[in-house]
C-alpha cells in the first residue's frame, strides 16, 4: 500500500472512530485506486478522495412514536448526503436495530460508485433509522413512518434526493412515507422510488436487484464459456433482493438449493422453484423472521445458527447482509468446487475473505457493480415521473439487461486498462470514481 492510502486510511479511522463497516469500505475502495493516483496526479492535487470520504451532509433527527398501546418510543433517523457531483443524492432507507452513522456511511460511500456505474445521473445518499420494523403492526409501522418523514420531508425533493428502501423498508413503508411527504408539500412528485405500481412505481423495481445481479453473474460465468443453465447456486437470506435473484436463476435454468435468515439456513436439495419462491414473501410478511417454518413445510433440511457457505454449489450469491463470508466460509467454497461468487447484498464478504477468492482466482463480483441493478430501475423510475409516462414491462427489463453488462463490460475493460483483467473489484471501484472524481474537477472546489 502507498504511503499516500495508508496515510488516509489511517485519518479517516481517526477521524470517523466506532465506524468499521466504513473503514472497511473506504479500505477496499482506495486500495483499488492507487494505479489511479500513480496515473493521474491531478486528482491528487485536488484532494478529490480527502473530500469523497467527507459526506457533504449528514443529518440526524429524532424520530418520536407512539405504540398501539400508547407507549413513546424515540428512535433515531438519518441521511447522509454523500456525493452530489453528478446528480441528486440517491440511494435507499434502512430500518434495522443494527442501523448506526458508521453503517449508513460504509453504504452511501459505495452507493456514490454504484450509481456512477449506472450509466444514469444519480448522486449518492443513504439514511434510515435503528426503528425495528420486526413484530410491529401495520399501524406503528405507519405511525413510525409519518413521524421519520415529518423531519425528512424539508431536506429531500426530486431534484435533491430520492430515497427508495432497502433493507426492512419495501412497498408498504414508501407508500406510508410517500403519503406523509405529499400531505406536508401539497404534491405529487417522484420524490422516493420503489412506489406502488397504482401510483408512480416502476414495473420491475421490487424484482430489480435480484434481477440484474443474476444478468451479471451470466455475464461473468459467459467470458468463461459457461451460463446459469444447469448450476448449482446458494443464496443467503430470503428478503426483497433473495426473492428477485432466486426467481431469475429458475428462469434461466439454475437451481437454488438455500436460502437463509437469522436462525439459520436451509438446504432445499429440489431447488427452491414454483410455490416455494411465493412462500418467500409470505415469510417476510410475517415478520417472523425464521426460514425454519420453510424447511417444515417443504421437508428441506434446516441448520440452525449457521451460514449457508459449506454446502457444494457452482455459485454463491448473498443476499442478506453485509459481513456474512469470512475467511473460513471462503475457504470451504473454493475446497467445494465454487468458481463464482457474486455479491447481491452490500459487502456481504470481508476484506479477508476476499483476498482467499483473489488468490484462488475465482470470478468474482463486487457488490456495488452486480447488485447496481435495483438503484438503476430506480433511476427509471425518476425518468417515468418525469415524463409521466410508465413503460411496460419488458422495456424496463430490458432496460435493466443492457445496463447490466455494460456495468459487467465496463468492470472488465477498466480493469484490463489499469493492469488487473478480470479482476471485477478494482474494474468497478475504479470505472465508478473516475466518472464522479472527473465531474468533482469540472465543478471546481465545492
Ligand atoms: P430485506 O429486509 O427484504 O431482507 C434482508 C434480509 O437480511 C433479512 O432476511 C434480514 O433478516 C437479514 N438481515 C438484515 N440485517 C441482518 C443482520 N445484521 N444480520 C443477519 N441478517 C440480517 O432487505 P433486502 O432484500 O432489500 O436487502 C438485502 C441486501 O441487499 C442488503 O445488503 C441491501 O443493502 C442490499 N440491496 C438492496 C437493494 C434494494 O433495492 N432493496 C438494492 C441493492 C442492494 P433480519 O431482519 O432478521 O435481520
Ligand atoms: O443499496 C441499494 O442500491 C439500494 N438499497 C437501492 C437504492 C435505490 O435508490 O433504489
Amino acid at each position: 500500500m502507498s504511503e499516500y492510502v495508508a496515510k488516509l486510511i489511517s485519518e479517516v479511522k481517526a477521524k470517523n472512530p466506532n465506524e468499521p463497516e466504513f473503514h472497511q469500505a473506504v479500505q477496499e475502495i482506495l486500495e483499488s485506486l492507487e494505479v489511479v493516483l500513480d496515473r493521474h496526479p491531478e486528482y491528487r492535487a485536488a484532494k478529490i478522495l480527502e473530500r469523497m470520504v467527507e459526506p457533504e451532509r449528514v443529518i440526524t433527527f429524532r424520530v418520536p412514536w407512539m405504540d398501539d398501546q400508547g407507549e413513546i418510543h424515540i428512535n433515531r433517523g438519518f441521511r447522509i448526503d454523500m456525493n452530489s457531483a453528478i446528480g441528486p443524492y440517491k440511494g435507499g432507507l434502512r430500518f434495522h436495530p443494527s442501523v448506526n452513522l458508521g453503517i449508513l456511511k460504509f453504504l452511501a460511500f459505495e452507493q456514490v460508485l454504484k450509481n456512477s456505474l449506472t450509466t444514469l445521473p444519480m448522486g449518492g445518499g443513504k439514511g434510515g433509522s435503528d426503528f425495528d420494523p420486526k413484530g410491529k403492526s401495520d399501524n406503528e409501522v405507519m405511525r413510525f413512518c409519518q413521524s421519520f418523514m415529518t423531519e425528512l420531508f424539508r431536506h429531500i425533493g426530486p431534484n435533491t434526493d430520492v430515497p427508495a428502501g432497502d433493507i426492512g423498508v419495501g412497498t408498504r413503508e414508501i407508500g406510508f412515507l410517500f403519503g406523509q411527504y405529499k400531505r406536508l408539500k401539497n404534491e405529487f412528485t417522484g420524490v422516493l422510488t420503489g412506489k406502488g405500481l397504482n401510483w408512480g412505481g416502476s414495473l420491475i423495481r421490487p424484482e430489480a436487484t435480484g434481477f440484474g445481479a443474476v444478468y451479471f453473474a451470466h455475464e461473468m460465468l459467459r467470458t468463461k464459456g459457461l451460463d446459469i443453465e444447469g448450476k448449482t447456486i446458494a443464496v443467503s437470506g430470503f428478503g426483497n433482493v433473495a426473492w428477485g435473484a432466486v426467481q431469475k436463476i429458475n428462469q434461466l435454468g439454475g437451481r437454488v438449493v438455500t436460502l437463509s435468515g437469522p436462525d439459520g439456513f436451509v438446504y432445499d436439495k429440489f431447488g427452491v422453484k414454483g410455490e416455494k419462491v411465493d412462500y418467500m414473501l409470505e415469510m417476510r410478511a410475517s415478520a417472523n423472521d425464521r426460514v425454519q417454518d420453510y424447511a417444515q413445510k417443504f421437508k428441506a433440511e434446516f441448520y440452525p445458527n449457521k451460514r449457508p457457505w459449506g454446502i457444494k454449489v457452482d455459485v454463491a450469491m448473498p443476499c442478506a447482509t453485509q459481513n456474512e463470508i469470512f475467511v473460513d466460509d471462503a475457504k470451504e467454497l473454493i475446497k467445494n468446487g465454487c468458481s463464482c461468487v457474486c455479491e447481491v447484498a452490500n459487502m456481504p464478504t470481508t476484506l479477508d475473505a476476499y483476498k482467499v477468492f483473489k488468490d484462488a482466482g475465482i470470478l468474482f463480483a463486487p457488490g456495488k457493480a452486480a447488485n447496481a441493478g435495483g438503484v438503476a430501475v430506480s433511476g427509471l423510475e425518476m425518468s417515468q415521473n418525469s415524463m409521466r409516462l410508465p413503460w411496460p414491462k419488458d422495456e424496463v427489463d430490458h432496460r435493466l439487461n443492457q445496463i447490466m453488462k455494460e456495468i459487467h463490460n465496463t468492470c472488465l475493460s477498466t480493469a484490463e486498462r489499469f493492469g488487473t483483467p478480470g479482476n471485477y473489484v478494482n474494474g468497478a471501484n475504479i470505472a465508478g470514481f473516475l466518472k464522479v472524481a472527473d465531474a468533482m474537477l469540472d465543478q471546481g472546489l465545492v
